[in-house]
């Protein structure tokens, strides 16, 4: 086209620079129609070319943003994210696609996002979750104008005088009993002093009233933590805190056992915990760190609700393949001779985990993931391996594309050790590329905390 209307232009040009050059020219009228299509033309072409040009610009662009995305996508990571304040979460993968979870301790609700994905822009979806205290307080369990004082995981009840009880509901038998001596003048007399205490109620236990006499009326008093029982107010006997707060409801004295003393209580701890600072509640000693264990140089220690476990990885004996410890916890296959089936189906590694928790922890939760770095082959594949006892309380589920977890599905009693496996498997068109096996070793203890 730009040819012939290049040559048009020619024509034209030496036909108004040569009008008499001996060729046939147009008129003027017929020249002016000619440069009027030429120049409708030029316009085309040019509407076309700028047109081009935009698309190519369009398309350079594109190219441009894609790169750049496929240099993210490289280390396709979201930022680290941190466990909420009392709680824990479970999930180290940042990568795309790829989910964390979280949850709180014992008495403390989560608010926020359970959980988040790492998303395609590298952002995580929802909101980064908080643990709050539950208030145990909120429906008002003391009653008799019984102060409510929210704890971790429990209340407990101050009550108003003369009421007692997890929830204030009894009444307390009256510390001040009065009689009437008529012949008394005022003063204060030691009861013990008067009386000889029969033997049988001598002790720690049992301690004289104080009384003081006014007016004729004799009013008798205890130490703190004693009360006038009974008919005879020169003795005071202890108050069994245990006893009267003896009631396995949430607001128990004592996470595990309460010792009445003379005077007050104590609680105490089974071995393996010892008492927290306000005295009722009960915290594992971690003998791994604290060096309370009696693990040897090629076992490792694993501090356990209560205890600890001395655990000994050693590479499977499987036939036709032999393993090599590449770490800790990890065995890995050594190369197999050429056209040695058996031994190129057998596991390419197997890792071994292991996990201590309290009794009957609330089921169902994740207790932990097994994640391929990459897809090789067309499908990869979880399953869950072992006896009777792990698919009782477990189970295996897909998290996202390249991620596996093992969940508990029912609580479990402590103490138990309870094992499961978890086969990842890689196929292409169903014929296996590679076996790994993780094994996870959990640790139940013998109470709830
Ligand atoms: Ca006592
Ligand atoms: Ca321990």
């Amino acid at each position: 086209m730009f040819a012939s209307a290049a040559v048009v232009i020619v024509l034209l040009c030496s036909c108004l620079s040569h009008p008499t050059f001996g060729q046939e020219c147009p008129s003027r009228q017929e020249i002016q129609g000619s440069l009027k299509q030429v120049q409708k033309l030029l316009s085309a072409h040019e509407a076309s070319y700028l047109q081009s040009l935009r698309n190519l610009k369009k398309k350079i662009n594109l190219l441009q943003s894609n790169t750049g995305k496929q240099t993210a996508r490289a280390n396709n990571t979201c930022t680290k994210l941190d466990a909420p304040l009392k709680g824990r979460k479970l999930g180290k993968s940042h990568s795309v696609g790829h989910e964390v979870h979280f949850l709180c301790d014992p008495g403390f609700e989560l608010v926020g996002s359970e959980s988040r994905i790492c998303q395609d822009s590298l952002t995580w979806s929802g909101q980064q979750p908080t643990c709050r205290d539950i208030n145990e307080c909120a429906s008002s369990p003391c009653l008799n104008g019984g102060m409510c004082v929210d704890e971790v995981n429990q209340f407990s009840c101050v009550c108003a005088k003369g009421w007692a009880g997890t929830t204030c509901q009894s009444p307390v038998p009256t510390f001040f009993v009065t009689t009437t001596n008529a012949s008394a003048a005022t003063s204060t007399v030691n009861a013990a002093a008067a009386t000889t205490l029969p033997a049988a109620t001598a002790g720690p236990f049992v301690r004289p009233s104080r009384c003081t006499i006014v007016q004729g009326t004799t009013h008798c008093t205890c130490e703190p933590g004693y009360t006038i029982s009974g008919r005879d107010s020169n003795t005071c006997t202890d108050i069994d805190e245990c006893e009267l707060f003896h009631n396995g409801q949430t607001g128990r004295l004592c996470l595990h056992a309460c010792v009445n003393t003379p005077g007050g209580y104590r609680c105490s701890c089974p071995a393996g915990y010892n008492v927290t600072r306000d005295g009722r509640s009960c915290k594992d000693i971690d003998e791994c760190a604290s060096r309370q264990n009696n693990c040897t140089k090629d076992q490792m220690c694993i501090n356990t609700y209560g205890g600890f476990q001395c655990v000994r990885v050693d590479c499977p004996k499987i036939p036709n393949a032999t393993y090599v410890k590449t770490s800790t916890m990890r065995c890995e296959r050594n190369p197999c001779p050429l056209d040695n089936k058996a031994c190129s189906q057998a596991p390419n590694s197997f890792s071994y985990h292991y996990l201590a928790v309290v009794s009957n922890l609330s089921a169902p939760r994740v207790m932990f993931r097994v994640s391929a770095l990459r897809q090789m082959g067309d499908t990869l594949r979880f399953s869950l391996l072992g006896g009777r006892l792990a698919r009782r309380h477990f189970t295996v589920q897909r998290s996202d594309r390249l991620t596996g977890e093992l969940m508990l599905v029912s609580p479990v009693q402590g103490p138990a050790t309870l094992e499961a496996e978890v086969e990842m498997s890689e196929l292409e068109r169903r014929v296996q590329l590679g076996r790994y096996i993780t094994k996870v070793t959990m640790f139940v203890s013998p109470y709830d905390f």
